[in-house]
C-alpha cells in the first residue's frame, strides 16, 4: 500500500500512529506529497477529488480516503487490540473522541490557512476568534473527561493525542495547557509511545 504523506499533516500522523499501534506501519511505503484550498493539487486529486491528504493507494489499485476510512481499513487488516472498538459504550466513545481530535485540528487547519495562505487584505478576525473558541472549548471539555479515559489506546486516543501535537507544531504561541493539567500530564504520557515518537514531525 502507498500513502499520500506529509510530515506536518495532523490526518496523515493519525494514519500513521494507528498503523504503528497496529503493527501494520511496514506494509506502507509514504509517498511524499502537498495538498493545499488553492494551487496547484493535481498528483493527490488524481486518486482523491478533494484533492486532500491523506489517500491511501491499494495494491488493486482502488484509494481510500479520508483519514478515518483509511484508519478503519487499516484495523481491519490485522488481528492484534483493536484501534476501534467492535461495539457498545466504547465504540462509540472511540469515535466522538476521534470527533473530536479531527474537530481541534480541522478549525486549527482553517486557522492557519487564514494567516499562512490568506492574502492580508483578506482576512478575517472574527472567523479567527470563532475558529479559535472551537479548539479552546473541546480542550475545555476534554480536560474535563479526560481522566475516564481507557487505559489502551483507541483511534479516540490517537486522534486526540494528534490534535494537541499539532496545537504544538502550528500554535506553539498558544499555551493550551494552562488550566489543563489534567490533559498535558495525559498527553505528556502518551507522546512516550513508539508510535507517537516514530511519526514525530520535524521540529
Ligand atoms: O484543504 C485542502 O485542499 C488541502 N488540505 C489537506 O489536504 C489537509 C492536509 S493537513 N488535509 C485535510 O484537510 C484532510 C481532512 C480529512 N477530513 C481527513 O483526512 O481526515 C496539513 C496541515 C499542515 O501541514 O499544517
Amino acid at each position: 500500500m502507498r500513502l499520500y504523506h506529509s510530515k506536518t499533516s495532523p490526518y496523515v500522523r493519525k494514519v500513521m500512529v494507528l498503523a504503528h499501534e497496529a503493527g501494520i506501519h511496514g506494509r506502507i511505503e509514504p509517498v511524499a506529497a502537498s495538498a493545499s484550498p488553492v494551487g496547484e493539487t493535481a498528483t493527490v486529486a488524481g486518486d482523491n477529488p478533494l484533492g486532500k491528504l491523506p489517500c491511501l493507494l491499494l495494491d488493486d489499485g482502488g484509494a481510500l480516503y479520508d483519514s478515518r476510512v483509511i484508519c478503519e481499513y487499516l484495523d481491519s487488516l490485522h488481528d492484534g487490540h483493536k484501534l476501534f472498538p467492535v461495539a457498545g459504550p466504547a465504540r462509540w466513545a472511540a469515535l466522538r473522541r476521534q470527533a473530536l481530535g479531527d474537530g481541534i485540528c480541522d478549525a486549527a487547519l482553517l486557522r492557519r490557512y487564514e494567516t499562512f495562505q490568506r492574502p492580508p487584505e483578506r482576512r478575517w478576525d472574527d472567523w479567527m476568534l470563532g475558529q479559535k473558541g472551537k479548539v479552546d472549548r473541546a480542550l475545555d471539555a476534554l480536560e474535563a473527561e479526560v481522566a475516564s479515559f481507557p487505559k489502551s489506546p483507541d483511534i479516540g486516543l490517537i486522534a486526540v493525542a494528534i490534535a494537541l501535537a499539532y496545537l504544538d507544531l502550528r500554535f506553539a504561541e498558544d499555551p493550551w495547557r494552562d488550566g489543563r493539567p489534567l490533559l498535558a500530564e495525559w498527553q505528556a504520557d502518551f507522546a512516550t509511545r513508539p508510535s507517537m515518537r516514530e511519526t514525530a514531525p520535524p521540529q
